[in-house]
């Protein structure tokens, strides 16, 4: 089955690496799409988050040879529409918390109601439970360490940024 892993992605960090990681071992092809999420600022454009996400990918050990994975920037419009387009009957998000799924349950019910597109939830890693992109850039921003919670180029970019 093709799934979409769909987020802002601004930037990458290790939590949402883990869940590609594993979903890449579920299911036949996963798609990384990068979404535009109306009530984020971006702080990297669509365009910078996808090659910061195929950098990461090919830093990582479980990512590096996965030939079942993909990038795209989904330039607007509604989930349920590019997931049609693009042949995927469902979606993979990540938990991070009771707070995640009430953010998550009204957007997987309203994505079945309007084309039957399934959301399929993967509990997040416990290590990287606090990791956030806001956060990260918050506390980057702020002068805070942040290795190892996002991948190195990253932490390059967001380094090479401030
Ligand atoms: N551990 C595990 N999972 C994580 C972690 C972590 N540390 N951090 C983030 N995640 C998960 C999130 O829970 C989420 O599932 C996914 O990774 C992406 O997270 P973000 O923050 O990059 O992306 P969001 O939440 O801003 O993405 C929201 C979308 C852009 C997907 C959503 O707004 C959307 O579908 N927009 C398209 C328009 C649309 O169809 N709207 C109607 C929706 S019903």
């Amino acid at each position: 089955m093709k799934v979409v892993s769909p987020g802002s992605y601004d930037p990458i960090t290790m939590g949402h690496l883990d869940i590609i990681a594993r979903a890449a071992k579920l299911f036949d092809e996963v798609v990384v799409a990068v979404v535009h999420n109306p009530s984020k600022t971006g702080r990297f454009d669509p365009d910078t988050r996808a090659e910061l996400i195929r950098a990461s990918l090919d830093a990582d050990e479980r990512t590096r040879d996965a030939e079942n994975i993909t990038i795209d920037v989904v330039p607007g419009g509604l989930l349920v529409d590019y997931c049609a387009r693009i042949g995927a009957p469902a979606v993979v998000k990540g938990l991070r918390s009771g707070t995640d799924f009430a953010y998550e349950l009204p957007m997987a019910l309203m994505n079945k109601h309007l084309t039957d597109l399934e959301t399929i939830f993967v509990p997040g890693n416990p290590e990287f439970e606090h990791v956030s992109s806001s956060l990260i850039k918050e506390v980057h921003r702020n002068g805070g360490d942040i290795t190892g919670l996002v991948p190195e180029p990253v932490l390059a970019a967001l380094s090479a940024d401030s």
